[in-house]
């Protein structure tokens, strides 16, 4: 392991960056999860939005880089918007993404916006339009869509009818927003359907978006990929397009595993990163929000949130820390090895000095997981949140 005194960028400069960086955590990784074949729920889960928000703030006091909580509606239904707005503020958060959720509801068995029954496209349309309201009244400005639409067997509904029923419920949803507002819309290749999924990649996400307009722009969740996909061409492609809206972070083994993000293949991280840092995407004026979609069944949640967010700030900082004059000119003079030489030095640097002095110079402690243990807060939530019900998956 390559040590940070070794390097020669500018060091100073990287941490200037990593001092900036915010990640999204998401509100239904706190709630009790699992798989079709268990839910292991723990002592301390939240119990209502209120609950996951003041855990997702723990995440953000130890780490200083996780301000921001997404919300599912209705997983995350309450009367006043107002006042959990008002709390989040009061927790030293802010609301970011709103996720519509046309995936749980018996209506939803034949799909959402494509489904063949007009009752039931309109259905999904005004809950769209439901959670744009939620989005104003939380703050926010991003509508997260993910379609789990899709069919079993082959015959059993028209591929091309169902893409242009999804065109023409987003287009009513589209219509929908203001300026300012973007609509975020997700691809998943398979799951829950499995012989077609109707935004199952990239390029149907795309043509969706451009279809729609410059407020529209592509999810990218990186569980979402037929395995070994390669992840960080697509983020280099709809970078040069302008049409990577958020990312949804996690690592998977073999399918949509939702487990911590950099856990599974961190070199695969660190390529995203080097992407997005060579793009100059890592600016928040560039509108890539980097946020986590993850679900944690065995492991503790928020303590699985903390690493989350320092295994993507670990990932930026290699990327940051990338000779990017020589990886030029090595690429330029056609040096193969030469320029993959300059990339690994980057990968194989040891930096965590440097993110525990971002975090000192922010007041914190240097390691992030062992101050939120000092904290007893999960002692204490287990103790009080007694009763009630543990919801499962993000209610
Ligand atoms: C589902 O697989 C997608 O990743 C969604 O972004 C998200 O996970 C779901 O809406 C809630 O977990
Ligand atoms: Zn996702
Ligand atoms: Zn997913």
């Amino acid at each position: 392991m390559r040590r940070i005194e070794e390097v020669i960028v500018d060091i100073a400069a990287a941490k200037a960056v990593l001092a900036q960086q915010t990640i999204e955590v998401p509100s239904w990784a706190y709630g009790n999860s699992g798989t079709r074949f268990k839910v292991f729920g723990t002592p301390g889960t939240p119990r209502d939005p209120w609950e996951k928000i003041a855990d997702a703030a723990q995440v953000n006091a130890v780490t200083g880089a996780a301000p921001r909580v997404s919300l599912h509606i209705p997983w995350d239904k309450v009367e006043d918007y107002d006042a959990l707005s008002a709390y989040a503020h009061e927790q030293g958060m802010t609301i970011g993404a709103i996720n519509s959720n046309v995936f749980q509801d018996d209506d939803y068995r034949l799909g959402s916006l494509a489904n063949p029954d007009a009752r039931v496209r309109a259905k999904a349309v005004a809950h769209h339009l439901d959670c744009l309201e939620v989005m104003r009244a939380v703050g926010s400005t991003d509508l997260k869509i993910w379609l789990a639409d899709g069919t079993n067997y082959a015959g059993q509904d028209s591929i091309r009818a169902r893409q242009d029923r999804v065109a023409e419920g987003l287009e009513q949803i589209y219509a929908g927003l203001q300026p300012g507002e973007r609509i975020l819309l997700e691809y998943k290749f398979f799951e829950p359907f499995f012989y077609t999924t109707d935004i199952p990649d990239w390029g149907t996400s795309l043509v969706h978006c451009m279809a729609l307009g410059e407020q529209a722009t592509v999810v990218l969740d990186t569980g979402h990929h037929a395995p070994g996909t390669n992840i960080e061409f697509i983020v280099a492609q709809l970078l040069r397009l302008g049409r990577l809206g958020a990312f949804d972070f996690n690592s998977r083994y073999y399918a949509d595993d939702d487990l911590i993000v950099g856990s599974a293949d961190p070199f695969q991280l660190f390529r995203i990163m080097h992407e997005i840092v060579q793009a100059g995407a890592l600016d928040p004026a560039l509108g890539v929000n980097f946020m986590l979609d993850q679900c944690h069944n065995i492991e503790a949640k928020i303590p699985a949130q903390i690493r989350s967010v320092m295994n993507v700030q670990e990932a930026t900082a290699k990327a940051l820390l990338v000779d990017a004059d020589a990886l030029g000119a090595a690429q330029q003079a056609g040096d193969v090895l030469g320029a993959h030489a300059v990339l690994m030095d980057a990968f194989n640097t040891d930096v965590r000095p440097i993110l525990a002095e971002v975090r000192e110079a922010k007041g914190l402690d240097a390691d992030p997981i062992k101050a939120f243990a000092a904290t007893g807060y999960a002692e204490k939530v287990a103790a009080e949140r007694v009763g009630g019900t543990q919801a499962s998956w993000g209610a």
